[in-house]
């Protein structure tokens, strides 16, 4: 899991067989003290819409090296390598860009961070793709088959989201994830906080929500009992989120979704998303002290309100996956403890950990930069589990071992069992759940090598499925919960 698989060296000579493309995720190195299991939850979206947006001339194939099946195909050599690029596995993604072009193939970059970084990234490319691929890769490979491939391709993300063809999630190896279903329904964020990639100089990603139905219809095609929406926040919109569960919710699927916890502000909402199936949500908290989400002109409720807004989630069976940012500046040594102490007392029932990282072009980095901070610029390390500036008041090996503590105590027996639910019919599954994800690392090299991912999360899957459909009826005649009062903290 952390070792990328090796390439060999290149065999030249081959001719390339034409009209075959091949899209790739490369490799990055998992971190040993969070979850392995988390890497093969659901795929990428990039390349499922990247293949879908190829014109049918064009043979597709996928690969994503965390798959751990060995090397990419290269016998005979595509005619062109799509490589998706993220800052973390941008050194990886250069080296198999040199390996295909060594071999005759063409290579295309894109990505979020050919996006931040395209000088950077043209150096390793035949051509690269900065912005929406979708739009871009038709005529990429159209300029491909006239011979006139141009070295850069620039595209917005203002274009309407009905235009795009439906991702093809039938070239995923669908044993290998938990689920294949990895979807899409809104772009963009109400927020631009300082430390995210949406803050990145030049990207303009305008708030775009999909026809509810194209939703439906790309999760009923996929015909999986659970999915994963990879929004930067479904929540955005409130009276969208709205139909969409009530659209979803004759579909009898559940799924899991990333929303900001002003999502709470109207608790209707919340029994509308349970209706809809949502069982679980990844919510960005980043910080319980209100100084640091402020300074990250997060528009977020106050810390102090956090628990009140979980009880709510917790109220209509919405587990809550919790996300927390280490090492910001109002951040003092007790952070480590205090962050652990109340993720356990509201009973969160998972969390992820990320140190400070700040992406190239976001306002954060300018920052840092400006004063002096920014340690070093190997990308490789800014995977959010590595320190890569100074912190304000602590040293950079006490954030290392705060961070690497949180994870030891959030992942230990007596913390999984203080989280478990109130409600003593969901411990069970709770419990294999969380021994599955956060105490398995061990196995998952084994399981992943053998696609066993998808066998052996579906009976939990199924198990929680019916469980939830049971307690619809149930959760349709709860009294609702007075109406959150709005306490938005300032620094917008
Ligand atoms: C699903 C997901 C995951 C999954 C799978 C990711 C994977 N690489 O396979 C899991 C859970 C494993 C994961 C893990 C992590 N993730 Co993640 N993840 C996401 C998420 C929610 C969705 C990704 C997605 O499918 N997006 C939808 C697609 C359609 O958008 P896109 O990738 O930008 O692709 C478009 C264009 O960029 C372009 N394009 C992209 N690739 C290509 C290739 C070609 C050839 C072309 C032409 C065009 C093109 O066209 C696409 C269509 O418009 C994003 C947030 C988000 N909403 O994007 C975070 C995100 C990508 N993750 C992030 C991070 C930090 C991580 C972790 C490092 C966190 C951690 N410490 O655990 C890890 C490790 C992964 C790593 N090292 O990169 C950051 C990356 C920041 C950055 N600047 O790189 C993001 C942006 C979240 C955030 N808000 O900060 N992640
Ligand atoms: S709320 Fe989340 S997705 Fe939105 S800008 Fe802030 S960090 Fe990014």
């Amino acid at each position: 899991m952390t070792l990328a698989p090796v390439l060999g060296p290149p065999r030249v000579g081959r001719p390339v067989k034409r009209f075959s493309a091949l899209l790739l995720n490369p490799f990055y190195p998992k971190d040993p003290r969070a979850s392995y299991g988390k890497h093969v939850l659901t795929p990428t979206l990039a390349l499922t819409s990247i293949a879908g947006a190829t014109p049918p001339q064009w043979d597709v194939q996928y690969w994503d090296e965390s798959l751990l099946q060995g090397p990419p195909p290269s016998d005979p050599p595509p005619q062109v390598v799509g490589i998706t690029v993220h800052l973390t596995f941008a050194r990886r993604a250069y080296e198999l860009a040199a390996w295909y072009r060594a071999q005759g193939s063409l290579v295309i970059l894109g990505g979020l961070h050919v996006l931040s970084c395209p000088d950077e990234a043209q150096q390793h490319a035949d051509a690269i793709a900065i912005g929406d691929g979708v739009q871009l890769w038709p005529g990429i490979l159209e300029d491909i088959e006239a011979d006139r491939l141009r070295p850069r391709y620039e595209g917005d993300f203002s274009r309407p989201y009905t235009l795009d063809p439906p991702p093809r999630r039938a070239i995923l190896p669908r044993a290998s994830f938990l689920t294949t279903t990895s979807v899409i329904a809104t772009r963009g964020c109400h927020n631009r906080c300082g430390f995210c990639y949406l803050s990145t100089d030049g990207l303009h990603m305008p708030y775009r929500m999909r026809a509810v139905e194209q939703v439906v219809s790309e999760i009923v095609a996929d015909g999986q009992p659970y999915c994963v929406f990879v929004d930067n926040n479904l929540g955005s919109r409130p009276d969208y989120l709205r139909r969409l569960c009530a659209a979803l919710r004759p579909l009898e699927i559940i799924w899991s979704a990333a929303v900001t916890i002003d999502v709470t502000d109207d608790p209707t909402l919340v029994r509308d998303m349970a209706l809809g199936g949502c069982t679980g949500v990844f919510v960005g908290f980043e910080s319980l002290n209100g100084g640091n989400l402020t300074a990250a002109r997060k528009r977020t409720p106050l810390p102090e309100d956090y628990a009140r807004r979980v009880a709510i989630l917790h109220r209509y069976g919405i587990q809550v996956n919790g996300s927390f940012v280490l090492g910001f500046d109002h951040d003092e040594p007790d952070v480590f403890e205090r962050t652990v102490e109340w993720i356990e007392a509201n009973r969160l029932e998972c969390a992820t950990f990320h140190i400070l990282t700040p992406y190239p072009g976001t306002p954060l980095f300018r920052q840092l930069e400006a004063e002096g901070r920014i340690l070093h610029r190997d990308w490789d390390r800014y995977d959010t589990a590595h320190v890569v500036f100074q912190p304000k008041h602590m040293s950079c090996e006490q954030l290392d071992a705060g961070y690497a503590w949180c994870y030891e105590k959030l992942f230990s027996h007596r913390s999984i069992w203080r989280r478990r639910p109130a409600d003593a019919n969901a411990v069970l599954a709770y419990l294999g759940m969380s021994y599955l994800y956060k105490r398995s690392n061990r196995f998952w090299h084994l399981l992943i090598k053998h696609r066993l991912t998808g066998a052996i999360w579906h009976p939990l899957i199924e198990h929680s499925r019916r469980r939830h459909l049971q307690l619809r009826p149930r959760l349709e005649k709860l009294e609702l919960p007075a109406r959150a009062s709005q306490c938005v903290s300032p620094g917008v």
